[in-house]
């Protein structure tokens, strides 16, 4: 659901159902590099599977019917950060498997075309293969003492990994 500040009320907008799918994850990023904010959730839609489903702002609050892509599993988490310099925000998003397999992973689905691709890059070559439970994204190599360095920020990212019942791994991704 969408809703709207009017006078310091918020005022119902828009809403979408999935018919099959939870919604898992959400993040707001523009996908299209129209200037307007576009919706993308991750979906659990079964013990191991999800979708990633794109919503495209067309303005005045209302959007695009959706545009759905499989996923590699349940999606647990998603984010955004530019990763091959294009200038368009690409998608961050963390899967998992079930819990018998603890299987999951950390894919970019690259927005270059401006619509949602078919499916996602693993940044990590597979090192990165369990249920990825959260994470962040922020450049946390990019120093400021004694000075800036020449090149721009690169976003980075810290992703928390569940390997089984009581045990989990902090995987830092730098660049
Ligand atoms: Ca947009
Ligand atoms: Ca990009
Ligand atoms: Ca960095």
């Amino acid at each position: 659901m969408v809703f709207k500040s009017v006078a310091g009320v918020w005022t119902y907008q828009w809403k979408a159902t999935l018919g099959n799918d939870a919604v898992s994850a959400l993040t707001l990023t523009d996908v299209n590099a129209d200037g307007k904010l576009d919706i993308v959730v991750g979906t659990t839609s079964g013990l191991t599977s999800g979708n990633l489903v794109y919503y495209k702002n067309k303005g005045n609050f209302t959007f695009e019917n959706p545009v759905a892509k499989a996923a590699q599993g349940a999606i647990t988490c998603l984010g955004h950060a530019d990763y091959d310099g294009d200038g368009i925000d690409d998608i961050v998003v963390g899967w998992r498997d079930s819990e018998l397999t603890w299987r999951g992973g950390l894919e970019f689905w690259y927005t270059t075309a401006k619509a949602l691709p078919n499916s996602g890059f693993d940044p990590t070559g597979g090192k990165v293969n369990k249920w990825v439970a959260c994470f962040v994204v922020a450049d946390f190599n990019y120093g400021v003492w004694p000075k800036p360095p020449s090149d721009d920020p690169v976003p980075d990212i810290i992703a928390i990994i569940r390997r089984d019942q009581k045990r989990g791994t902090l995987y830092e991704l730098i660049r």
